[in-house]
């Protein structure tokens, strides 16, 4: 890859809005023992069917270990979707994938942040990420593209979206930890923000989803779906231990400018469960000492705002929950003009995650 050393902004690149068109979305295939239960494979036939509804969209590339390319291959046998080999820790794409970012005049670079496992050894979900932070490196090497490595900023993919227009949201549980870039002063980040987004105004909600194992994560919480309207995670029962969480989002919303002095319009999705692993779910994971702690006793943070915006579609997870239908029909009405499509989220949620998550959009080249 080639690095460069100046910034995304100061050479006139942005990131786009993922709801601008795609060339592809990229994945990464789950096998590691001691995260998804049975050797990963539940959890393989659950990533095959997400790469099986995008690729109805759009062309998918996989990226999958040597021991595991032949498996890969034969099952996801189509044609647009490319298996390439490389070596992970993981499978979570959203956060050790490049943010790919654009210009006007038909080049695509990608920023290659720094990656920690989600908080390093205070707090992190492994004990070691090299070759996981070495993926956004390998991608960017594959398609030629230019890269920006942040070798002092700490950040995961998932932990932000923008609106394509400006705007950033983010949490402070998650870009504000101790265990990300304590080193750094909130306007220091946002400062990283602005020069490698090209964005103007970042909007901190307090927290995520509770009991989101990334500290977090804005992605399974709180997304943009058109600039100036949020979706954002919700629950009304005062007894959810997101209540708190989504009123204090709430009000940050409310009373939020967007970078184009917009008011927000938030629309609210309902939270599924309460959902929690089984013991016989949890007794398929290998123990590690280091890795996150399975038990049933553990609320999973399930979220139907965990959902991929691509080419003509949206992706999204379903949890066999009674609130599945209602998920289906807000998202279907909030995206008039995408075919809406729901893929069991469940073993992926096991894992720690959901749909975007796992998933990683390659803008395509843009021409002004
Ligand atoms: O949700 C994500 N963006 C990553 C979750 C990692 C979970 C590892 N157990």
């Amino acid at each position: 890859m080639t690095t460069l050393t100046s910034t995304p902004r100061a050479d006139g690149f942005r990131m786009p809005a993922e709801w601008e068109p795609h060339s592809q979305t990229w994945m990464v295939w789950p096998e590691r023992p001691d995260n998804w239960r049975l050797g990963g494979k539940p959890a393989q036939a659950a990533f095959s069917a997400v790469a099986k509804a995008i690729a109805a969209f759009e062309p998918v590339t996989l990226c999958v270990s040597a021991g595991q390319y032949e498996n890969a291959r034969a099952r996801l046998a189509q044609d647009n979707i490319r298996i390439v080999e490389m070596t992970t820790d993981d499978a979570w794409v959203r956060d050790t994938g490049p943010t790919f970012v654009t210009d006007g005049n038909g080049q695509v670079r990608g920023v290659d942040w720094r990656f920690n496992a989600w908080g390093g050894l205070d707090g992190g979900l492994y004990a070691n990420w090299v070759r996981d932070d070495q993926v956004a490196g390998k991608i960017l090497e594959i398609e030629r593209c230019a890269g920006y490595r942040t070798e002092d900023f700490i950040l995961e993919g998932g932990s932000i979206h923008v609106d394509g227009e400006g705007t950033l949201i983010t949490t402070e549980e998650c870009l504000l930890n101790r265990n990300r870039n304590p080193h750094l002063s909130r306007e220091e980040i946002e400062g990283m923000l602005r020069s490698h987004l090209a964005v103007d105004t970042v909007i901190w909600l307090p927290d995520g989803l509770f009991n989101d194992e990334t500290d977090g994560h804005v992605d399974n919480f709180c997304c943009y779906v058109r600039p100036g309207e949020v979706l954002l995670a919700w629950t009304d029962d005062p007894q959810n231990p997101n209540y708190p969480r989504c009123q204090a989002a709430m009000r940050v919303l409310e009373n939020a400018r967007d970078a184009k002095g917009r008011q927000l319009i938030v629309h609210k999705m309902p939270i599924p469960g309460p959902l929690h692993a089984t013991a016989e779910e949890c007794a398929g994971v290998d123990l590690v000492a280091g890795t996150q702690e399975r038990d049933p006793s553990i609320r999973l943070a399930g979220s139907y705002v965990n959902f991929l915006i691509v080419n003509g579609g949206i992706v999204a997870p379903s949890f066999d929950d009674p609130k599945d239908a209602e998920a289906l029909a807000i998202l279907q009405r909030l995206f008039p003009e995408r075919r809406v499509v729901m893929v069991p989220g469940r073993e992926i949620l096991l894992g720690g995650g959901n749909i975007h998550c796992i998933t990683q959009q390659q803008p395509a080249p843009q021409r002004r």
